[in-house]
């Protein structure tokens, strides 16, 4: 898809990410801009901004603006920070000093980042900078937890009614090399919610190996078995990734993994996050 104007874009009716092309840079984009884009962002749940280059301290900056920039144990974030400035996590198989960490795989699975956060805390958005594109795979999906809500089918729907998932961090996959006391507690989200800013009722699959509980304390199936049904009626989105792309996602309404195959050819994304108070 051809990337178009923001204004633009807002006229386009909700699907899900969106490409645009933005005149001026970043750094100089007024506060009526990051309204405008919030509103984007709101409605398609991943913008992808073609061409916007930018330095780790200009996306730790941008990301400021849309809410409170998070700072991960460096057990959360691959080990592998910006220096001096941990806000900024270096996704792929790059070090800062430049060599290659080998066989590196991170976050190959469905998941919403900020899942072990408690509930009104996990409105996390992502910020992905694309620095360095592997020669083959790489790619980043995402799959659409509202449009999966819209297509659940009764009994399924009421079903999942007042359902919750448990989150431990202490078994997120990502997080084995994590130290204890950087693990955050157990928490539990519900399986359905009203998104903050659009008010639609859309999926809250986080990863978890202990399952879907319904109301009344019984298993309702695991988390897998419901991300992969909802993969089937609604497909995925795979993004190919150019130098330059800064992607934003909404990892309330959008579940994201890494596509994986890039071997060991080099491959590396700033990534800040900012999570924004939900309105009560
Ligand atoms: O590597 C990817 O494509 C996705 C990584 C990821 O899940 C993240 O940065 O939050
Ligand atoms: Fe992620």
């Amino acid at each position: 898809m051809k990337p178009l104007p923001a204004l633009a874009a807002l006229r386009q009716p909700r699907q899900l990410g969106i490409r645009l092309q933005l005149d001026p840079r970043i750094p100089d984009l007024g506060d009526e801009d990051i309204q405008l884009l919030l509103k984007l962002l709101a409605r398609h749940g991943v913008l992808c901004i073609v061409n916007q280059p930018v330095s780790p301290r200009e996306l730790h900056e941008f990301a400021a603006r849309w809410g409170a920039v998070i700072e991960l144990p460096a057990g959360l974030a691959l080990a592998n920070q910006e220096p001096g400035l941990p806000s900024i996590t270096r996704v792929g198989n790059i070090r800062p000093d430049g060599s290659l960490i080998p066989s590196m795989r991170f976050a190959e699975y469905w998941h919403h980042d900020g899942d072990f956060w408690a509930s009104g805390q996990n409105f996390i958005l992502n910020f992905l900078s694309s620095v360095q594109v592997p020669t083959v795979g790489g790619h980043t999906g995402f799959l659409d937890s509202r449009r999966a809500y819209e297509r659940l089918e009764e009994p399924h729907r009421s079903g999942l009614e007042g359902a919750t998932i448990t989150v431990r961090a202490s078994q997120i996959s990502d997080f084995k090399k994590a130290a204890p006391h950087e693990l955050p507690p157990d928490v539990q989200h519900p399986v359905l919610f009203s998104h903050p800013l659009t008010r639609q009722l859309a999926l809250y699959l986080p990863d978890s190996s202990t399952g879907i509980q319904k109301k009344d304390g019984q298993f309702w199936g695991t988390v897998e078995s419901l991300i992969e049904s909802s993969q089937q009626k609604v497909g995925i989105v795979e993004h190919a990734w150019a130098e330059g792309d800064l992607v934003i996602m909404d990892n309330l309404q959008v579940m994201h993994r890494g596509m994986g195959g890039y071997g060991d050819h080099p491959r590396l994304l700033y990534r800040c996050q900012a999570r924004i108070q939900s309105p009560r």
